[in-house]
């Protein structure tokens, strides 16, 4: 190619590539078009390529006016971008602007969960009479869920309570670690731990392999109470559990404690609430029993005492365990257990 053609090549590249610029309006049209000019195989890089083929006085005057357009077209590509940019932050404020007279959307606010509520009460009237909130693990070993409880194996207590097993062994090849079935586990953990005086109560979650129906599900929340002390007796137990039942209830509701068996305690006692649904008279909630057990309690049994290295001799104390479930139903009125974990939010709205 001749000197004359190769300028004019590069002019009339030059030119093109300005005219087509004008019009550009979006950043993939000006990347296509610096790839069509300025690219590795563009119009001007070739007309640079071909300035070898030119004499060396040549090559210095084309080269020039070469380097001139491409420096040229490089500056208006940078200008180009930066007024598409700009439009386009320009076109976004005026889309996203904000309009201050418009009515706000309302805020949907959460809500604890019924039992949520109920827990936190129980832990709150118990605290302000002392006790103090511990909590502990749910798969728990055979040896604190039973043994330190006085329920050695085979022993017939075992089936009060039907037991979700873990795939764990003991060297004897007996299945040692399970979903623990009440928070009494937490007498013998929390004893083993402190040395008297001890006021704790324990709020968690129990497993159960049994039928559900209005008042029995197979998970349900129990919260324990310990208190060892020197000089503790039935009347403190009884004191105690009075009085939570009036702050949670009120003074009018009514209380039944009568025996009980529990192999950890001696003597043992239920304790009983006059039920809501049919005011004691006898319904299908309470099993036409006008009343509705929510815990069983008792003097800690020496033996239990004993096996975490307290003197019995010098120690007394008294425990309970209740369940919340329950005492949520007595208290807001809720005729089926069920409905605390069926995530149906028409219930759970209400609270
Ligand atoms: C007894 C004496 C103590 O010194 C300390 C604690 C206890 C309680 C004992 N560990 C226990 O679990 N007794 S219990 O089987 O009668 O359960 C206690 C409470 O848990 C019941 O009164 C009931 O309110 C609740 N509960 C038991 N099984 C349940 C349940 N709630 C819902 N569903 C179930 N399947």
């Amino acid at each position: 190619m001749t000197s004359q053609n190769l300028a004019r090549t590069i002019e009339q590249a030059r030119e093109a590539a300005l005219e087509e610029l004008r019009g550009l309006t979006g950043e993939e049209g000006l990347e296509e078009w610096r790839v069509r000019y300025l690219g590795r195989r563009g119009r001007l890089t070739a007309a640079l390529r071909s300035l070898g083929t030119l004499a060396q006085e040549e090559r210095r005057v084309v080269g020039a006016q070469a380097n001139q357009a491409k420096a040229l077209l490089e500056e208006s590509l940078a200008q180009a971008r930066r007024r598409v940019r700009e439009s386009r932050i320009a076109g976004l404020a005026q889309e996203e602007r904000i309009d201050v007279t418009r009515p706000g959307r309302p805020v949907a606010m959460g809500r604890f969960h019924p039992l949520t509520r109920i827990l936190r009460e129980i832990c709150d009237a118990f605290e302000s009479m002392g006790f103090q909130v511990v909590e502990g693990p749910e798969v728990e070993w055979d040896r604190y869920n039973f043994e330190m409880l006085n329920i050695p194996r085979d022993h017939p207590a075992r089936d009060m309570w039907n037991t979700l097993w873990i795939d764990q062994e003991d060297d004897e090849g007996r299945q040692s670690m399970l979903l623990r079935t009440h928070t009494s586990p937490m007498q013998a953990r929390t004893m083993e731990r402190v040395k008297p005086p001890v006021r704790v109560i324990v709020p968690g979650k129990c497993y159960r392999y049994e039928a559900t129906d209005a008042t029995h599900e197979w998970h349900f929340y129990q919260v324990e109470g310990l208190a060892v002390d020197e000089g503790i007796t039935l009347a403190n137990l009884k004191g105690t559990l009075y009085e939570f039942a009036r702050r949670l209830f009120g003074a009018e509701r009514k209380v039944r404690f009568r025996c009980d068996y529990f192999p950890f305690v001696e003597p043992g006692v239920e304790m009983a609430i006059d039920c809501f649904a049919c005011e004691g008279a006898g319904c299908r909630i309470c099993r036409e029993a006008g009343w509705i057990e929510i815990l069983g309690a008792g003097m800690v049994h020496p033996k239990v005492l004993e096996g975490v290295g307290y003197d019995p001799a010098v120690h007394t104390g008294f425990a309970f365990g209740m369940g919340p479930e329950r005492i949520a139903m007595l208290k807001y009125g809720i005729e089926d257990i069920r409905l605390f974990y069926s995530n149906d939010l028409r219930f759970l709205r209400q609270f």
